[in-house]
């Protein structure tokens, strides 16, 4: 229904239908011990295309949503057997932050302090029964766009705008979550400089995304980052041999051809590495060190 009379109910509701069209088949869960319940409110979120999955308990709540990340919004009601909505919030908030779920409390009870309750316990929002149609939409919508803002802005945080890879931070913080020892390498291309000059930034551009899509394929995405410009680093595991890895890795490119719209293009990378029990940082000093060696020897080659 599009309610033309209040320009703003009329505004809210093409967000959502907008919203609907770009994030189809968003699982919103809803934990209600009566089925009657469960179904009324499956309905209503089912017209606004949300995916809904059920539980009649705290307890199969929790299971549901430990083994599905992909839950966005939890609606819950307060008294259950067994554990009450109030409890299942808090017990959500120990394994789902609130940038990964939403959890609505819903009451009938007349008790006063049930809200905040069910906030100091994690829920972002709350629905006295009965509630009508528009407001249950538009706490929803709030809810659901909430996590996926939350969640669009952890990702900008996290990854490189040009080549979709982990960037610094990213990096960084997954490196120090591993036990040492570390072994880090920094892959620099050579003469980037005249790649841009001579193909113009756009085939730079997509020579990045290039040399990007090879390391990742090679090293997996979650051990590779963009570090800045032209330059990136790879998280290697201590156990390979690094430098027949890297020295593959320097000829994988140096023999691939990229085809543009200016012809083909092929590149070569300088690598330097380090490896040890020592800090991060240390050790991508050390990396850096040698890509500089590398690149005073001729470019072209891996020096460790
Ligand atoms: P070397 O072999 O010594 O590494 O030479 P180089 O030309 O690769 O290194 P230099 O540091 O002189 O130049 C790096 C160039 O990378 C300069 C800069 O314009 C370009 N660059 C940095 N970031 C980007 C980007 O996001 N896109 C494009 N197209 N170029 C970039
Ligand atoms: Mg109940
Ligand atoms: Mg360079
Ligand atoms: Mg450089």
């Amino acid at each position: 229904y599009i309610p033309k009379e209040n320009p703003s109910a009329y505004e809210y509701t093409l967000r959502m239908l907008h919203r609907i069209e770009h994030n189809p088949g968003t699982r919103v869960l809803v934990v209600d011990d009566s089925s009657a319940i469960r179904g009324y409110l499956g309905q209503l979120l089912q017209r606004q295309l949300y995916e809904v999955v059920e539980a009649s308990n705290g307890e199969t709540a929790l299971n549901q949503l430990v083994n599905d990340p992909g839950i966005r919004l939890v609606l819950t009601d307060h008294d259950m057997p067994g554990m009450n909505g109030v409890r299942l919030c808090s017990e959500i908030r120990r394994f789902r932050g609130p940038g990964e779920v939403a959890i609505i409390g819903i009451s009938s009870s007349q008790d006063p302090s049930m809200s905040a309750r069910f906030i100091k316990a994690g829920a972002d929002d709350f629905l006295t029964k009965p509630f009508n149609h528009e407001e249950f939409f538009c706490r929803v919508t709030r809810n659901v766009e909430y996590v996926e803002n939350l969640q669009a802005l952890s990702r900008a945080a996290r990854e490189d705008l040009l080549t979709g890879l982990p960037n610094r931070r990213h990096f960084f913080e997954s490196v120090q979550r591993q036990p040492p020892p570390h072994a880090l390498a920094v892959v620099d291309i050579d003469h980037f400089k005249h790649v841009n000059d001579n193909y113009g930034h756009d085939i730079g551009d997509q020579a990045l995304r290039w040399v990007g899509s090879l390391l990742s394929e090679t090293f997996g995405h979650e051990h590779v980052a963009r570090f800045g410009g032209e330059e990136f680093v790879i998280q290697l595991s201590a156990d390979l041999p690094l430098a027949q890895t890297l020295e593959a890795f320097r000829l994988r490119v140096a023999s691939a051809v990229l085809p543009t719209s200016r012809g083909d293009l092929q590149l070569t990378v300088s690598i330097g590495a380090a490896i040890g029990p020592q800090e991060v940082n240390i050790l991508l000093k050390q990396a850096d060190e040698q890509l500089y060696r590398a690149k005073q020897a001729g470019r072209n080659r891996v020096s460790l």
